[in-house]
């Protein structure tokens, strides 16, 4: 699929927004610095196993914070050149204990949402200085606004493949209305992955519809029929090698599943980046919780 990835630069921003236009997605190698991104997925882990401490269970889907730990590196700096250096990390800085997890709505990510604006923000600031802010706007034709509640940072290991993502189309989180699928996530690997660590694989096409759920499942469901999804795409199923600092960024009707394959020995962590049109940003998005905000562009 070279023909779908590109060095982000200022000369090729029109050519990536009109691959992320034709064909939903476009991969873009080097986006963010490789070492403080690395930084991030080393937080990750550090943080996901504090919280494993704390709860008994893995939790492998995580508030964006959950990439932020105290670093001297004067490359780890989050929005607006913030450094780690008097961060702790986000359950010493929240004084989260075990009683703040629930099941179901009143989940324990409520507070760091509603927090999100206090943290260092260390993805937000990468994403924040690189090229991407331009392509989202070149791609709405309007300002992009983030809502942190629909960010996540993630780990994936085969021992956890139940814990793994069946195709899906990131629009279907919160609505299957197509007119609300509007959303663009940039999905951003931590670490060297889609080889021996999990990586993450798409059906690289324009879709502007919304697929079936499983039968017998009851709507709102993430997960689309795997059966219809490999019937209608076949064998086009695109699963990258992914390094630190590259980023996939793809519309909210890409169908696009973990790629979990036996033989991957490593954990990868990642970061999940949403971005919505200002002008048009759905109902779903509005209601929701947490911290929704512009992009300094860089
Ligand atoms: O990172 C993964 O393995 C899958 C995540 C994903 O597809 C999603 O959050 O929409």
């Amino acid at each position: 699929m070279d023909q779908l990835t590109l060095d982000l630069r200022d000369d090729t921003l029109t050519s990536a927004s009109m691959l992320l236009r034709d064909g939903g997605c476009v991969l873009l190698r080097g986006a963010l610095p490789r070492q403080p991104v690395l930084a991030a997925g080393t937080a990750v882990a550090d943080n996901a196993a504090r919280l494993k401490q704390l709860l008994g269970r893995e939790v492998n889907d995580l508030p964006l914070c959950f990439a932020e730990q105290h670093s001297s590196d004067p490359h780890v700096v989050g929005l607006s050149g913030r450094d780690l250096r008097n961060f702790t990390d986000p359950l010493t800085y929240s004084g989260m204990t075990a009683a703040w997890f629930y099941e179901g709505s009143r989940n324990f990510k409520r507070w760091f949402w509603d927090h999100g604006a206090e943290f260092p923000n260390l993805i937000v600031g990468l994403v924040a200085r690189s090229l991407l802010p331009a392509l989202y706007e070149s791609f709405y034709q309007s300002i992009p606004l983030c809502s942190y509640a629909h960010c996540v940072v993630r780990y994936q290991r085969s021992d956890l493949a139940h814990k793994s993502y069946a195709f899906h189309q990131d629009g279907s989180y919160h609505s299957r209305i197509s007119r609300d699928h509007v959303g663009l996530t940039t999905w951003i690997p931590l670490c060297d992955c889609g080889r021996d660590a999990p990586g993450l694989e798409v059906y690289p096409r324009a879709v502007d519809e919304v697929l079936p759920v499983p039968d017998g499942v009851e709507p709102p469901h993430l997960f689309c029929d795997t059966q219809t999804v490999l019937e209608r795409f076949g064998d086009q199923l695109w699963a990258p090698e992914f390094f630190a600092g590259d980023v996939l960024v793809f519309t909210h009707f890409v169908l696009h599943r973990t790629h979990i394959v036996p033989g991957m020995t490593r954990q990868r962590q990642s970061a999940d980046f949403r971005v919505f049109p200002g002008h048009s940003l759905p109902d779903y998005v509005k209601k929701d919780a947490g911290w929704i905000f512009e992009l300094p562009q860089a």
